[in-house]
């Protein structure tokens, strides 16, 4: 209101993103790390394509609460993160779980861990806040949101996308008027209600919200002074404010950012196995659905400087090559093959051994005569020579974590464990 219309609202704006979950479903990848962590997709964090959205949303103070196993994911925002300057009013913020307001260690829930730093927010004064998860894959200007936001006058403007109705039970599911208005919303329904026009697809809380932030901090206070809350923005803030406010839902495929090439709206949860391995490997496509050279909206993240990847041939003169791939910096392909695979920084693949359809994190060593279908190496794993994966599902369950989908899972404990190493 009074405000001048060109204006953008993402200066007045901090982005606050939850990254303090597991992700169990993500089995031993997020033993030692939590989700936001997890590498994706060659370069970068998952927790980077949040962070990168709200930099080139134009929003300039940022605020990360951790929790759980937080070491390398702190490690990541302070090597990476750490160029906002508070002298150009710009901040950025590591908020670890710590006894800050209550005696619990821990935060209890999601708005309990914006509840519990609202001194540290209250020093910048910014007029909205954006809370997002740090634990999804895709693009969006958040200045389109907060444009809706203020145009409807909301309490509260919800990110959300359509979903298929059996996978909604994961997700807060909503119901819209005419002008997208809240009207009911229910946290993880075990029987999602469908959209009403359509009826195998349910309207699905993406976790961000928008508010001003004098209105989240009053609901953030009632909210923790009410007695059974736990003190989640899915589970209690947002239902409360649908029955005595205003809640707003903001379509994301209005403000996801697309590239040329890229012609649906891209969103991925990435938090199983399955969806972790195929949203990667999809990158490999010719024309993959999620493009990561868009230099209009560029997903930063903290890159060491490394040497060029190296293909060299095997002894016959005959292989050291990558078919659809995507290789990083500081590989070195050394008579191997790789096909429909994604290498991340300095991956070593000795002579003889052929790779399909693996997603292979930072520094892994891969033996010679290794032959690999469809899995995902863990940071660091070293594979022993002549190992073969991928072919045979009852010994590859024995001794990998093999999903549901056929994806071996591996890491450096399972194959210290096998029989001959
Ligand atoms: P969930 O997917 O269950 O539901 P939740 O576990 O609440 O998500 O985590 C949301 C985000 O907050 C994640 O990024 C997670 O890493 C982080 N987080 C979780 N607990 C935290 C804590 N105590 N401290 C700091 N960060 C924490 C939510 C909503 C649903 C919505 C889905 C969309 O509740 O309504 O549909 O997200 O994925
Ligand atoms: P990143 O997630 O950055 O790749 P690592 O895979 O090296 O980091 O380790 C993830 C986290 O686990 C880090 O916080 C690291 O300190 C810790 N860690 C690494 N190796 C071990 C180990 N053998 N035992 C216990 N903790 C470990």
């Amino acid at each position: 209101m009074g405000r001048n219309r060109e204006q953008p609202l993402a200066r007045d704006a901090m982005a606050y993103v939850l990254a303090g979950g597991r992700g169990s479903r993500l089995k031993e990848l997020t033993d030692r790390r939590a989700k936001p962590a997890v590498y994706f997709g060659g370069k970068s964090r998952i927790i980077d394509f949040a962070l990168s959205n709200a930099l080139n949303s134009g929003i300039r103070r940022i605020g990360v609460a951790t929790q759980y196993k937080a070491h390398s994911l702190i490690r990541h925002l302070q090597q990476g993160w750490n160029f906002l300057h508070p002298e150009r009013n710009e901040s950025f913020d590591i908020l670890p779980a710590s006894q800050r307001v209550s005696e619990h260690q821990w935060y209890e829930g999601t708005a309990d861990a914006v509840f519990q730093n609202i001194d540290i927010i209250e020093d910048y004064h910014p007029e909205f806040m954006v809370i997002l998860a740090g634990d999804h894959v895709y693009k969006m200007d958040y200045e389109l949101m907060l444009r809706q936001h203020v145009d409807q006058n909301a309490d509260v403007t919800v990110g959300c996308l359509e979903v298929p109705r059996m996978e909604a039970v994961g997700f807060g599911v909503m119901h819209v008027d005419g002008e997208d208005r809240i009207s009911a919303f229910v946290e993880k329904p075990a029987d999602p209600p469908a959209m009403p026009d359509k009826p195998d697809m349910a309207l699905a809380s993406m976790g961000i919200y928008v508010f001003r932030t004098k209105f989240l901090f009053e609901q953030l206070r009632r909210d923790a002074a009410t007695h059974g809350s736990s003190r989640d923005f899915g589970k209690d803030i947002i239902p409360y404010i649908v029955q005595h406010g205003k809640a707003v839902a903001h379509r994301f495929s209005t403000s996801c950012v697309k590239s040329r090439f890229e012609d649906k709206a891209y969103w991925r949860d990435v938090g199983t196995i399955d969806a972790y391995w195929e949203a990667n490997i999809d990158l490999t496509d010719v024309v993959p659905e999620l493009d990561l050279y868009d230099r209009e909206w560029p997903i930063w993240t903290y890159a060491e400087v490394r040497p060029p990847a190296k293909f060299v041939h095997d002894e016959d003169g005959r292989r050291g090559s990558a078919i659809s791939s995507l290789v990083s910096g500081d590989c070195i392909v050394s008579g191997a093959s790789l096909r429909s695979s994604l290498l991340f920084t300095g991956v070593r693949v000795n002579s003889f051994s052929s790779l399909e359809e693996a997603v292979v994190m930072p520094d892994c060593i891969v033996g010679r005569n290794v032959k690999l279908k469809k899995v995902v190496l863990d940071r660091g794993v070293e594979v022993p020579e002549g190992l073969v994966v991928g072919f045979d599902p009852e010994v590859d369950a024995r001794r990998f974590r093999r999903s549901e989908g056929g994806v071996c899972l591996i890491t450096q404990e399972m194959i210290d464990r096998l029989p001959y190493s």
